[in-house]
């Protein structure tokens, strides 16, 4: 009985003190919408559940060693125990009991990050390796920036064009798969103003951790001046190389070709327009503005040398014969 009451002292001690160490405020990142409210919650019992069984474990483990060790001389063997009913039962039926408890918990949690509002805002969230896009179908917008007026409840809409991402904002902390010929949703409100970055939360690729997009919650005013900059810079777009950066920028070429001259995942664009390009089957081509249009099509067919067949194969289906136009009218800009 002694042995008892002092292992349940010292389980209750470690308990609270792995309660207080695994504190979440220390293990996340600052909490930035209204559904991380009860994903938090929900965390916390987490961790002090799992703070009770390690303490049960461990604390008996070792004072059992401890205590019960083997006196110096006694070679005698251990007593012979056969079985427990009443422990049997209580240690399949709390662990039963907590299960359940955790499960109708994690349901209504689960409902409650889902929930829809009536006055949604929403943003068409696209991947692709290794870049995303984001459209704001009510309001005419495409952005590789994702900006979001502060407490506007917003509905996700997710997808990708080629390989299984994951759109996810730590500060939020819900996230959701982005899966070709799919869409999924998300639901976050944003509640704090501040800075942030998208991630791939699935392994998606060769520049998988470089797949980042920044975020800005801002106010309502802010929201609406920026609202304003974009529209007018749409407006603004009527000269083919000016639609064709822009298409760069929002349909992921960005996200494997650079400007400068430096490698990425693809060859540079820098003057690209007329060059020699040597192909890995040994032929060398002239980059006329034929050829660049075959290698936007039909990316697999000549593969530049010392490049590997990377390219999305499906900007056919995705991009209209004027975007191809407007990108091959940018590309011939590209000089130093
Ligand atoms: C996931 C990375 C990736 C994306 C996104 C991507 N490309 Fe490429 N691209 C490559 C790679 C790798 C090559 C070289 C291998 C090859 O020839 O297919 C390439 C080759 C090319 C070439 C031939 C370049 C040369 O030097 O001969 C052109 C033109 C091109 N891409 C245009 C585009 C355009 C336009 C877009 C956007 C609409 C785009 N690419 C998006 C990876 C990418
Ligand atoms: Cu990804």
């Amino acid at each position: 009985m002694r042995h008892f009451v002092v292992a349940t002292i010292i389980v209750v001690l470690v308990t609270v003190a792995g309660a207080v160490l695994l504190d979440p405020a220390d293990l996340l990142p600052p909490l930035a919408s209204a559904q991380g409210v009860t994903v938090d919650w929900l965390f916390g019992i987490h961790l002090k559940i799992i703070a009770f069984l390690f303490a049960l474990v461990m604390v008996l483990m070792l004072y059992s060693i401890v205590v019960f060790r083997r006196e110096p001389g006694d070679l005698s063997d251990g007593q012979y125990i056969h079985g427990n009913t009443r422990l049997e039962i209580a240690w399949t039926v709390i662990p039963l009991i907590i299960v359940g408890v955790m499960g109708y918990i994690g349901v209504v949690t689960l409902r409650d990050v889902t929930a829809s509002a009536p006055d949604e805002m929403v943003v068409e969230v696209t991947s692709a390796q290794w870049s995303w896009r984001f459209d704001y179908p009510e309001l005419g917008l495409t952005s590789t920036e994702l900006v979001l007026p502060v407490n506007q409840p917003i509905r996700f809409e997710i997808t990708s064009t080629d390989v299984i991402h994951n759109f996810w904002v730590p500060e939020f902390r819900v996230k959701q798969d982005a899966v070709p010929g799919a869409v999924n949703l998300l639901r976050v409100t944003p509640t704090v103003i501040g800075k942030y970055k998208v991630r791939c939360a699935e392994l998606c690729g060769l520049s998988h951790s470089q797949m980042l997009a920044d975020v800005r919650v801002v106010s309502i005013p802010e929201f609406d001046s920026w609202l304003g900059t974009e529209t007018t810079r749409l407006a603004a777009l009527d000269t083919p190389e000016a639609r064709g950066e822009y298409l760069y920028q929002t349909q992921a070429c960005i996200a494997c070709h650079s400007l400068d001259g430096t490698v990425v995942v693809g060859p540079t664009w820098l003057n690209l327009y007329g060059r020699q390009e040597q192909l890995d089957d040994g032929i060398s081509v002239s980059a006329d503005e034929d050829y660049i249009r075959h290698s936007i099509l039909y990316p697999g067919d000549q593969i530049v040398k010392g490049f590997q067949n990377l390219m999305p194969v499906n900007y056919g289906e995705i991009l209209s014969e004027t975007d191809i136009e407007d990108l091959i009218a940018y590309i011939i800009t590209i000089k130093d």
